[in-house]
């Protein structure tokens, strides 16, 4: 149940909702037409006598017709498939040292946000769930305007050179000849690419590890991957990362689990944002600064301004200025989540670019993109997109122009209207741009410093705990397995070696390929045909780097907390209420849902005759819908799930993804009929690795408590070593 606080925001918003310019919705009323006549009949078309023709004369039909007709608009050439909310966003210290932007000086402030998470590569309707990279784009709605922060839940990025983008996009969209698959990086032309980019290296190890299958949204970091500027009221300026810290900590599913879900439940993120929305648990981030002083600018190995590097935090730490929460579901899917249109270049005082030329191409890609997509230059009048402030300037016209601009002036200067609208001074809130030296040649080339591709992939790699590690051989063996040209997976192998030598012959021995003794040099295109390749060496290191960096590793996430985690309790009629009900409360009073799964939907009778109602039955509900699986005792509702192979199904694979499984000492035939119980050791003590996670008892009450602490730790992988469960 929502607290009063929460159950507080919930009325606001629905107050908000109603408030808000541009809403509709139909209590009772008469259906018109857009013209707002009243429809006699929306049922039948004119026509020419009862059996007659349709009638070009019936308005009513034309205009139905012809609006459905137009419905669609472009999705979006990347990240077409997203999920939004609405939430705020506080400062919790002034930062004005840094920068004199209000929404991150002034702590009285509430500044609305609006959030869109997307996958990449897919189209608008693909799953939630494929390897890939999510979005993370937050638009702050500030008093002195938009502020867009297009992140993505992974801190570096493919490429240098925002040149290189249509390239490696149409590399893992689907192959052009016959557009399979879908919203897959596992085929041949993404690996050619990849083979044949040495600086997608880094973005690479992220992409195989365990970040490209989130748990949840609400469990995902966000990262604004380029060094931007802070700039103070005095002009000052620092280089920043900005990172967002789930306070849920970061999570992820099981490879196996992500490709079910796939099929189970396409929209597995989407409803799980949703819901924990409705239900009053709204996700919450911490904002994160890694602030860097101008003086530091080449203090370090790698390039500020080269987004396939990270600042290890050991280097910079995070300091967490912020909260931000969702605490609004949008309206309606179509004007918020799609028609939102988020801009690199829409920045307020007090922010800044760098010249990363990664960031300085999306700078001009955004708006040319929304101009096709949502089909004009006054896309910003979208209720989604307008600033909460006022817009005043003397832009005109255009499709679909919403604001009716009084008056006889449209040019600067004039005298008509005294000169409106005025220019601010910066100290009355003018943006300026900070005023940054640069004295250079016109040149088509990349910088020596962008030349290691190589650390900072070995660095995540020696980062990560083993079942980590594995995940990532497995991974690649998968990704490099679909491909076909065997020349493309031997490529990768030898970037693979400069990454890590076990890690390339794991991979190798996956795909039946051996690794050479003296790998080639990876080829370098960034590297002009016609120059010096000394040039273009990697500047030997100035800073001691960290062999590992604990925060790259998501087994040192927060694991306390159960808030929010799906529990699925397996029973059927005959189930004892008390061993149901004692560890169903206490899951739900640590914030869990817990969830009646029974081969049968409506209520189930207890031994005691009382009813309990079921939530899904095994034929809507799936293990890989669940983070953790209770049985609890009773005779014949033990009886029925020993026997049912559905509910054996659901254990046998919520062991195989590595999740908490509990049952009361009565049911443990259930466990019995499993693959695993069978085979786990003859020990079936606490401390076996095998058994961690896995809890019998007779005591409800104990059993509980257990269980909670081991849902927390969200999965044991140690038991995927013997890889003999089948699921
Ligand atoms: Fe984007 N990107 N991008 N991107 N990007 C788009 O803009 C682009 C890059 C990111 O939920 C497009 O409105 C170029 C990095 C997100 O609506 C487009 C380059 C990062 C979203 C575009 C990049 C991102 C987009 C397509 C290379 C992480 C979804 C639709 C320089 C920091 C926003 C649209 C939403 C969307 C271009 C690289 C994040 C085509 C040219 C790096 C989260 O303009």
């Amino acid at each position: 149940m929502p607290g009063k606080k929460t159950t507080k925001v919930l009325e606001e918003n629905k107050k908000i909702a109603e408030l808000s310019p541009n809403k509709e919705e139909s209590t009772g009323e008469i259906i018109t037409t857009n013209t707002g006549v009243k429809i006699n009949d929306d049922h039948n078309s004119l026509k020419a006598g009862e059996r007659g023709p349709t009638l070009m004369e019936d308005f009513i039909f034309r205009e139905k017709i012809t609006h459905f007709d137009h419905e669609r608009i472009p999705e979006r050439v990347v990240h077409a498939r997203g999920s939004g909310a609405h939430g705020v966003f506080q400062v919790y210290e002034s930062m004005e040292k840094y920068t004199k932007a209000g929404f991150l000086t002034d702590t009285s402030r509430e500044t609305p946000v609006f959030v869109r998470f997307s996958t990449v590569a897919g189209s608008r309707g693909s799953t939630d769930l494929p390897r890939d990279v999510r979005g993370f784009a937050v638009k702050f709605y500030t008093e002195e305007g938009i502020f867009d922060l297009v992140g993505n839940n992974m801190p570096v990025f493919f490429i240098q050179d925002a040149i290189k983008f249509p390239d490696l996009i149409h590399a893992v969209k689907p192959e052009q000849h016959n557009e399979i698959p879908q919203a897959a990086s596992a085929h041949d032309t993404f690996w050619d690419f990849i083979s044949l980019m040495p600086e997608s290296t880094h973005m690479i190890m992220w992409l195989m590890s365990d970040r490209a299958i989130p748990r949840s949204l609400r469990m995902m970091e966000g990262f604004g991957v380029h060094t931007f500027r802070l700039v103070n009221a005095n002009n000052e300026s620092c280089f920043v990362k900005f990172h967002w810290k789930p306070l849920l900590g970061v999570h992820s599913v099981a490879w196996d689990e992500a490709q079910k879900i796939s099929g189970k439940d396409p929209d597995f993120h989407r409803r799980d944002l949703w819901e924990a929305i409705e239900s009053g648990n709204f996700p919450e981030w911490e904002l994160g600064v890694q602030i860097v002083p101008e003086a530091d600018e080449h203090k370090f190995d790698f390039d500020l301004l080269d987004s396939t590097k990270i600042i290890p935090e050991e280097l910079v730490p995070v300091q967490r200025i912020g909260k931000m929460t969702l605490n609004r579901n949008p309206d309606n899917f179509f004007a918020e989540t799609e028609q939102v249109a988020f801009h690199i270049g829409h920045v307020v005082p007090g922010i800044d670019f760098t010249n990363d030329p990664l960031l300085q191409g999306r700078l001009f890609s955004y708006t040319d993109t929304q101009l096709i997509r949502l089909g004009g230059p006054n896309f910003q009048e979208i209720p989604i997109n307008r600033p909460i402030n006022p817009v005043h300037n003397n832009q005109r016209d255009g499709y679909m122009r919403q604001t009716i601009n009084r008056g006889r002036t449209a040019y600067s200067p004039n005298s008509l209207r005294g000169g409106d609208p005025a220019q601010a001074k910066a100290a009355e809130g003018g943006f300026t741009s900070y005023t940054e030296r640069i004295d250079a040649v016109k040149i088509r080339e990349r910088s020596r410093s962008f030349f290691d591709h190589f650390s900072q992939a070995t660095l995540f790699y020696n980062s990560q705990s083993d079942p980590e590690k594995q995940h990532i051989v497995d991974a690649l063996r998968f990704e490099l397995g679909k491909v076909d040209t065997v020349e493309i997976r031997q490529r990768m192998i030898g970037i693979l070696t400069q990454v890590d030598k076990d890690l390339a012959s794991q991979v190798a021995y996956g795909l039946g390929l051996e690794v050479p003794e003296e790998p080639e040099k990876p080829i370098n295109h960034s590297v002009p045909a016609d120059a010096d390749p000394a040039k273009y060496e990697p500047f030997p290191p100035k800073t001691p780097v960290p062999d590992i960096s604990a925060p790259l590793s998501m087994a040192n996430t927060v694991k306390d907390s159960i808030k929010t985690r799906k529990i699925a309790l397996l029973a059927a009629d005959g189930v004892d209420a008390a061993s149901l009900t004692t560890v169903k409360k206490a899951l739900e009073a640590a914030g869990a849902i817990a969830e009646v799964v029974a081969p049968h939907l409506g209520d189930i009778i207890a031994a005691d005759d009382t009813l309990i109602p079921v939530v899904k039955s095994f034929l809507t509900a799936a293990s890989v819908f669940y983070d953790a699986i209770y049985v609890p005792s009773g005779s014949n509702s033990v009886a029925t799930l020993e026997a049912d192979a559905d509910a054996v199904h659901f254990l046998n694979e919520a062991y195989r993804h590595c999740k908490a499984i509990a049952a009361h000492a009565g049911a443990v035939q259930v466990l019995e009929a499993t693959y695993f119980f069978k085979k786990l050791p003859e020990d079936k003590s606490e401390g076996s690795a095998l058994m961690e996670g896995v809890i019998v008892s007779d005591d409800a009450t104990g059993l509980a408590n257990t269980f909670i602490k081991a849902i927390a730790q969200h999965r044991f992988w140690e038991r995927e070593k013997p890889r003999r469960v089948p699921a």
